[in-house]
């Protein structure tokens, strides 16, 4: 684990206090590049994973239970996006560039089950935690993302690996993917237990007005 870098963009790990003050706060602006995302983490520090020591384990309801490595993911079908990114505290930053391999490809390698209904994804922060149904997971646009803006993503973005969920609210974007566990039911993750709205569709919750993402 590192340290926080960038003095004023890590925050507590009281989501009251995420979700209160700090998000949304402007800090963004103070960042490197000026590319407007504010950095979130609900710990204290970011994990500091190297490319070499990343690992994705795909668990649960599954005939094969898989760790890709990142060149693992690499070497599988690419999927490059352009889309906007949407807090759902109001901050979007639009035509974002993404790429990774689709989700629905690393369940298919894995031989998500036909019974599952449900996805719950784990960081390696220990503590952020996110859910997707598998119709969800399926769509086209929601990736295992390993560049963005052009670049890897760098560790303050969630890198090596985070996912990315372009037609949903950026919490479901959850940043240092550690692992996909494949369930009948998922149980609903960090922010949702934290008052955001397990709908998290673009437009759709959390009483924004915003047009959906197309
Ligand atoms: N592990 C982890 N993933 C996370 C978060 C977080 O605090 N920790 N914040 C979420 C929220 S609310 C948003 S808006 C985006 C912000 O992504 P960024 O930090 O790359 O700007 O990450 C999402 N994924
Ligand atoms: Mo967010």
């Amino acid at each position: 684990m590192v340290g926080a870098g960038v003095v004023g963009v890590v925050f507590g790990s009281k989501v009251q206090k995420a979700v209160g003050s700090a998000l949304g706060s402007g800090l963004g602006g103070l960042l490197p590049g000026g590319d407007r995302f504010r950095i979130y983490t609900i710990t204290d520090s970011f994990p500091d994973i190297s490319d070499s020591q990343y690992r994705l384990r795909v668990t649960g309801l599954v005939d094969r239970p898989t760790t890709f490595t990142l060149g693992d993911l690499m070497a599988m079908p690419r999927t490059a996006l352009v889309k906007d990114f949407q807090c759902v505290t109001g901050w979007r930053v639009p035509d974002v560039h993404w790429e990774g391999v689709k989700l629905s490809d690393v369940l298919a390698a894995a031989g998500a089950r036909s019974n599952a209904e449900g996805l719950e994804f784990g960081s390696y922060d220990g503590l952020d935690t996110e859910s997707l149904t598998l119709d969800q997971a399926r769509r086209p646009d929601v990736i295992v993302a390993y560049r963005m803006l052009g670049a890897p993503i760098t560790t303050e973005h969630g890198g090596p690996v985070r996912l990315y969920v372009a037609p949903m609210y950026g919490y479901k974007s959850l940043k240092w993917l550690s692992t996909i566990n494949v369930v009948e039911n998922a149980a609903p993750g960090y922010w949702e237990q934290n008052g955001y709205s397990t709908d998290a569709w673009v437009g759709s919750s959390n009483d924004r007005s915003d047009r959906p993402i197309d």
